[in-house]
């Protein structure tokens, strides 16, 4: 495995993952895939790591699939239903369910399944200059990576389906006037705007905030009912945490609270 393709920095509280291959656009290879799902492993298996940021190298975030690695060669039908198993369906689900909060720094183009992993993250900036993507339909395939779930919670319905079916471009700040993204940020800003980010999420209680991304992700498809339910439960397990004693004293002597976050 190539771990260059996924450059890691390890910073006080949480990491930066940058997609590296700047040439392709970071478009995905089998390799690139590698060595992301490592390195999101590693972060996930570290407790001192509370807060990711993931970003790309170069002018753009990540163009999708990589369209010259192979999978599509001259007068072969390829089953693209296998790298989408094998691959980025493995992506988004361990983007959704890791402990910790994922900022994605979105530094240029976001398209195809690069549009749809940044969506799986947590909070996404974007620069002044980047876009959003679904560049699917335009060669016969359909959106993956989430795609078709994310886009209508985000935008809405109408919008979701003429940005898929269209293949059209959405710049940043028209994606942060519509909510598909958290902000749009001066592009000489969006590193140190998501090193903020990071900074701030690292010094919070995480496991707390772990349960909240639990609770988000299953309101989805939980009635109001399941909801409460759910509510219930998982803030009887957070009340469990110290970190919710250390918050409640902090607040009561006036101080900084300090949290053990991963227990
Ligand atoms: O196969 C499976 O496993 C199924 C899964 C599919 C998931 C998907 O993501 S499908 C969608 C794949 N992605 C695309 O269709 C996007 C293709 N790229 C573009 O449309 C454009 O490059 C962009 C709109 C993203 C950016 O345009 P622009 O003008 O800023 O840059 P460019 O000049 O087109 O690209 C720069 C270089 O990156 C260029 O190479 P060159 O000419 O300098 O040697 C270009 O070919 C290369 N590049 C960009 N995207 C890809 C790519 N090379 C391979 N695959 C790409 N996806």
């Amino acid at each position: 495995m190539d771990k260059n393709l996924v450059l890691s920095d390890v910073r006080d509280g949480y990491r930066v993952l940058t997609l590296n291959r700047p040439d392709r656009l970071n478009s995905f290879t089998a390799d690139m895939h590698a060595a992301l799902l490592a390195a999101l492993s590693d972060a996930e298996h570290d407790k001192a790591c509370r807060a990711l940021i993931l970003t790309g190298a170069g002018r753009g975030f990540c163009a999708g699939q990589d369209l010259s690695d192979g999978v599509f060669t001259p007068g072969e039908t390829p089953d693209l239903s296998v790298p989408i198993a094998k691959y980025y369906n493995p992506l988004v689900r361990k983007l959704r369910r890791l402990p910790m909060p994922v900022v994605c720094a979105v530094n240029g183009v976001a398209a195809g399944a690069g549009a749809n992993v940044a969506f799986a993250c947590d909070i996404v900036v974007a620069a002044r200059s980047a876009r959003f993507s679904q560049a699917f339909a335009k060669i016969g395939l359909v959106p993956d990576s989430g795609g078709t779930w994310f886009l209508p919670r985000l935008v809405g319905g109408a919008r979701a389906r003429a940005l898929i079916l269209l293949s059209e471009p959405v710049p940043a700040e028209q994606a942060d006037a519509w909510g598909m993204i958290w902000k749009t940020v001066e592009d000489s800003e969006l590193m140190a705007e998501a090193h903020r980010l990071a900074a701030y999420l690292a010094g919070q209680p995480t496991d707390g905030l772990t349960l909240i991304k639990q609770a988000l992700d299953a309101s989805e498809t939980n009635s109001l009912d399941q909801q409460l339910e759910l509510e219930c439960t998982l803030q009887g397990r957070a009340g469990l945490h110290p970190d919710v004693a250390e918050g409640v004293d902090a607040f009561l002597e006036k101080r900084a609270p300090k949290y053990v976050g991963r227990a």
